[in-house]
Parts: structure tokens; sequence; C-alpha cells
């Protein structure tokens, strides 16, 4: 169905004359008899796709007609700089590709040239998803190598089949504790990540339960390796997600410590065995000593001790460690004003920069605290210069939305990856940290949490597959807009037709501010219900252990994170941030709640008063979400019944919604301060 194919539409070019012409250049397709064995997806997808696209059969040889046009496939390997590894490589070019129109005598030559066969791929889906969008064949013509090294997804699939923090559905990977039998969903997923540059993927949950803890053992790999299989032939490494104290779980050995000799043998035979079964393995996954799960301290060892000792069993292997730093006190005492969540992950890691292997990674997620509609960027990136990073972002919209509520996310995204650190200089960017070189990292990049289930069309609503095609597409190149992306995915998913193309762009870009603006306001976060993180609950978090507070009380709000006067977070950051954000005047507004403690009559930079703005946004977010529904219909008729009667219905469900989340918010402020609206709107 159209639901299910995504942006991986392939609807035939409508243009008689540009079919044609495609059909001319690309009717016959030159791959040498050695490249084609290693590139098999890549032909897959190329017969697919001229198939349907150009209602032809792509004849493939092995040598150069004599005359004609065609299109000719190469692989040019990259050298690989001392990587004598059994594992793979992460070589940076290593997934370059260049796309060359060439004359040759009568006809033209179209040369996709691949650093390697997932050059190729990445090659080949570029040049499907250009006819899709209707650029000529010179229009192709581009060398493309990604900035990001490490481009990962993290599956949150428990082998029950549940997923945490899933909103599309159960899992495509496991049914009833068993990796499934039939693989072509994933051999689906694998494609659609691989058309948009995700190069690997972690499939477990990162809170590792007894059944997934059995993976890396005898009995589970050869399931697991099905998997890696699939993957594997879209260019896409998998990894595990481990329990830190599977040595004690599984292993039966009475401990985890780190530094006991038969832990550490454990762990090294348990990676002999992985790569017997996997030989490329991309390596581990590992949140410890977070939220409940075991790790190092309970030996009184750090998390450079935990995570080395793993590295020393994958590094002959040339396997990673990607060690989460999603650490804090999720226990604090509500009373004791002098913990802040949001200094945590600095605090645990910051000291132990230089301390890390080669092959670990430290995974940060964009914010210091979790994912809100609206954070600070974690101050840990440009803090740690002798350390492997990875950015964490959310794809999966826990706290915005949970994706019946449309947010399109890359605008979120690329505010974080072009935040300026200051770190050794001005202009020094999130996006130049992660991506490595400026540090020397020997192994970096983006990871993020996937939105995916097995609902008929993957994201729960329609729409939110934009996030994880956006995602893709950002960590491959950052300099990309966010509109150029929503523009991108629109006409492969709904096609060119000029309205459509505009409303959904529009509606795209403007829904992260209107989710926000209805929402919790000025960067304060949390105020959602407990657990579940979906609709409106100003006080649920506010007497609870997660550190996830607001501070409201009948003359303000806000959480002071100054140097002066508050938890000292904001030192966290180089200067000039540091002054940005301890200053009252400079901080800018959408974050003006996360740094300082102010009056209700407080006034933004904006002009209006603190209460004023959470009345006006919260009268105006509910307004915008109505009229998002109203841009929708105005499509009745320009888009398959199916996808637009699945977008109605959640459009219809955030209309009012956003309508409930208005006046839970209204309400609690009018009464906490008394401080009428100054329009006279309706206030219960
Ligand atoms: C939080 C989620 C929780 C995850 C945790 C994590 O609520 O389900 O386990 O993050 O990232 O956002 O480990």
């Amino acid at each position: 169905s159209t639901l299910y194919k995504t942006w991986l539409q392939y609807n035939e070019i409508p243009g008689s004359e540009l079919r044609r012409e495609y059909a001319d250049l690309l009717g016959r397709v030159v791959v040498e008899r050695e490249t084609s064995r290693h590139c098999t997806a890549a032909v897959n997808e190329l017969t697919e796709g001229f198939k349907s696209m150009l209602r032809t059969n792509a004849v493939f040889m092995d040598e150069a007609p004599a005359s004609g046009s065609y299109l000719r496939i190469g692989v040019k390997v990259v050298e690989a700089a001392g990587t004598n590894r059994e594992g793979r490589g992460w070589e940076k070019g290593e997934d370059a590709f260049s796309l060359k129109l060439i004359k040759a005598g009568e006809g033209k030559r179209l040369e996709l040239i691949g650093r390697s066969p997932s050059g190729v791929l990445y090659g080949v889906f570029h040049l499907l998803r250009g006819m899709a969008l209707g650029l000529r064949p010179e229009e192709l013509e581009r060398e493309e190598c990604p900035v990001n090294r490490l481009r990962m997804i993290n599956q949150w699939d428990n082998a029950d089949g549940s997923i945490e923090r899933g909103y599309a559905g159960n899992s495509i990977f496991y049914e009833g504790g068993k990796i499934v039998a039939d693989t072509s969903r994933i051999r689906d997923y694998a494609r659609m990540l691989s058309s948009v540059g995700i190069n690997a993927i972690s499939v477990n949950n990162v809170n590792v339960h007894e059944i997934e803890t059995r993976f890396i053992t005898e009995e589970g790999l050869p399931e697991v390796a099905r998997v890696a299989e699939v993957f594997r032939n879209y260019g896409i490494a998998l990894f595990l997600s481990i329990n830190f104290a599977a040595p004690l779980a599984i292993g039966g050995i009475g401990t985890a410590d780190p530094l006991d000799p038969n832990v550490q043998q454990w762990w090294a035979e348990t990676a002999n065995r992985i790569y017997r079964h996997i030989p490329d393995f991309g390596g581990f996954v590992v949140k410890a000593d977070s939220e409940h799960r075991p790790g190092p301290f309970a030996y009184g060892r750090d998390h450079a001790d935990g995570a080395n000792m793993l590295a020393e069993a994958l590094e002959p292997h040339g396997g990673l460690v990607i060690w989460r730093c999603f650490v804090y006190n999720c226990m604090q005492d509500w009373r004791d004003r002098s913990t802040d969540r949001a200094r945590a992950a600095y605090d645990h890691f910051g000291p132990l920069d230089g301390k890390f292997r080669d092959n670990v990674l430290l995974q940060i997620k964009n914010g210091p605290m979790d994912f809100q509609v609206r954070e600070p960027v974690s101050p840990l990136f440009g803090a740690m210069s002798r350390t492997n990073q990875v950015l964490e972002f959310q794809v999966t919209q826990e706290y915005t939305g949970q994706q019946r509520h449309l947010c399109y996310l890359v605008p979120q995204w690329k505010q974080v990856l072009d935040f300026d650190t200051h770190a050794v200089s001005a202009g020094v960017q999130v996006k130049n940290i992660v991506e490595g070189s400026l540090f020397g990292m020997k192994i970096s990049g983006v990871a993020a949490v996937s939105n995916i289930g097995n609902e008929e069309c993957w994201t729960g609503h329609p729409l939110a597959q934009a996030n994880l095609y956006g995602y893709g597409r950002l960590i491959w190149n950052p300099d990309l807009s966010a509109e150029a992306i929503a523009d991108e995915w629109t006409r492969l998913t709904f096609g060119n037709d000029k309205d459509v193309v505009e409303k959904v762009t529009q509606m795209l870009m403007a829904s992260w501010p209107i989710y926000e603006s209805y929402t919790s306001p000025l960067g304060v976060g949390w105020m959602v219900v407990p657990h579940y993180h979906y609709g409106p609950d100003v006080d649920g978090y506010e007497y609870s252990r997660w550190g996830t507070y607001h501070f409201a009380d009948r003359d303000g709000i806000g959480v002071d994170r100054t140097a002066a006067t508050g938890t000292g977070y904001v030192t966290q950051y180089y200067i000039p941030n540091r002054e940005t954000y301890e200053s009252l005047k400079k901080c800018p507004d959408e974050l003006l709640l996360f740094f300082h403690h102010v009056p209700y009559s407080h006034r933004l930079h904006s002009g209006s008063t603190v209460i004023q703005h959470i009345y006006d946004t919260h009268f105006g977010g509910a307004e915008a979400a109505e009229g998002l529904s109203l841009i929708w219909s105005a499509l009745a008729g320009k888009i398959d019944a199916e996808r637009y009667e699945a977008v109605e219905s959640r459009l219809a469900e955030q209309r009012d919604h956003a309508k409930h989340w208005r006046d839970v918010i209204n309400t609690y402020f009018h009464r906490k301060s008394g401080v009428p609206d100054e329009r006279g709107r309706e206030i219960y």
C-alpha cells in the first residue's frame, strides 16, 4: 500500500519525454561480475525502481555495449588505512559515491562509482530519488560523501514484541520472545534505512531483560545472525544492547566487576563467540548505572573501567562499545534543591575525558534532560576533546506527541547540530564536533531512537515518516535545511503536485513550534502524565524522584540554574554561552524557565510578560493545531483515501487534544498566579 511504501513509492515518472530519456539512458546497466557479487541489494533496487518508474526491465550486462547509452556501475575501493582486522572498518570516505554523465559517441553514459558496495547502494538510492523528484539526468551529477561516519538507529524493541516508547504497534523484529521467522519486513526496513544513508543499527532495547541478555549465547546467536545478514546486504552493521551484569546473569560467574579477570575472560570469550556467528558485528550499546540498570558502580568502579573492559574484548574483532551518558540520580529527594539532574552527564563523564579506549564512544543525548520539546544543548559536546562521541536524538516522539500529534523534528535537530559551543573558538558547532575531525576522534557520529513498529504505515502517524527520513538525510549532510528535507520527503511520498508539496511542507515546518506553544512553556519541560508522557499533567512530576521540576508557585516559575544563585549548571558551558544563560537579560526566551526562576510579571524579549505569554501561546497554539487539520482538508481528493484518512484522523485528535492542553495549562497558571488574561479569553 502507499502507506507501507513510505518515501520509496517509485511511481511511474509522469512526463513521457523525461521517462523516455531515462529509459534510454538506463535501459542497459553495465556491472562487472566482480562488482555485482557485492552489490546485490543495489542491483535489486535498480531493477525494482526502473520497472515501476520507467516501465522497463533493465538489461544487466557485464561489459559495455559497442554503442548507445547505458548506466555503468563500478566500485573503486578506498584505501583502508591500517585496518587488518576481521570486522568492518569505519573509514571516512568508504561510503562515498560519484555520479557523472559522460558523452560517449552517439549516446551518453551515466557513471556511478562507489568507494565501496555501500557507496554504490547510496548512489543507486540517490539516482532513484532524483528520478522521483523529477530531476533531469544532468541534475543528478554529484560527488557525495557522508559527513558522519557512524549513522545509527537504536531500536528500543523487546523480545516479547513490545517496544519501549513505541507508538506504531509492535516490533517488526520480535514476537513472543523470539526473533520473527519471516524477515521480509525487516528487509523492507533495511531498504528504508539504507535509502537515507543509515549504516548501523542496534536491534534491542537499551533496557535489556533476561531474554535479550541471552542473545549473546550459543543458542541466541544463530537467530541474531539471521537479522545481521538482512542488514549486511544493505550496508548496515548490527549492534546489540547488552546487560552489563550478563556474567552474573548467564555466565555463572558470581560478579560483573570489570576488573575481575574471570569477568574479563568471559567477555573476551563472548566476543569470540559473537564474531564466529557474525564476522562484521558492530559492537555493544550499553546503558549502565542508569535508571536501575546494572553497571560498574556496584563494584566501586567507574564508567571508564566498565567501558574499557568491554572494549578490550571487542577490540581484536574491530567492534565498538557505545556507552550511553544518560546517567543521573533517578531516586533523588525532591526536597533537596542542591542536586540538579541537568548537571549529571557532564559531572559524571567530563572528568573521565581521555580515559577511554579508542573503540569506545560515548553516546550523549542532545540535551541535558531527556528529549523534551525544548532543551538547551548538552554541554558535553565540546567538553571532551579526547573521547569519541556520538550524539543521540529521539525520532520516536515520546515527549513530542507520540505520533498522534504532528511534530516534524528536523528543525529541532538542526538547531542542536548548528549550536555554537565555543569550544576551542567561536564557530565550533555541535556538528563539527560529532563529525570527528576537529578533535581527531577515531570514530564518531550520530544515533537516534527509531519511531517504527509493525503498523501498516510504520510510524503511526503517516506524516511521522518524515522524521525517520529527515533524520537520515540530515546526519548524512547536516548542512541540508529542514525545509529542503521536508520538500524532498513530501515529493517522494505524495508526488510532485505543487499544492500538495506546498501545503504538506508548510504543515511540517509549522508543527514543532505549534506543539511547543500549547505544551510546557519557555523551556521548562516535563508537564506530562508521568510514565506515559502523553497529555498534560502540570504537577505530575513535581514531587517525584526523577529530578524533573518547574517550581511554580503563586509568584513565579522556573528552575534557577545560574552560578550566582542557582545550581550552577550554566558553568558547564563555554563563554559566552555561560554568560548568555546566566544573564536574565540575555537568556533567550525559549529557554528562560530552564535557566531562571522568574515572577509571572517578568517581561520577555518579545515584550509580553511570562504569564501573558503562557496564555497567548496556548490559545494561539490550540488554534494553530486546528489550522493544521484545515490545511490538510484542503488536500482532499489530491491524496489517496487511505493516507488522507489516516492523517485526517490523527489531526482531528491533535486538534481536540491541543485544546485540552491549552485549558489545563492556562487554568493551572491562572489559579496559581491570580493574574487575568489581558484579552479576557475563557479560562476555566
Ligand atoms: C527515557 C525513556 C525511557 C528510556 C530512557 C533511556 O522514558 O523509556 O529507557 O529514556 O534513554 O526517555 O534510557
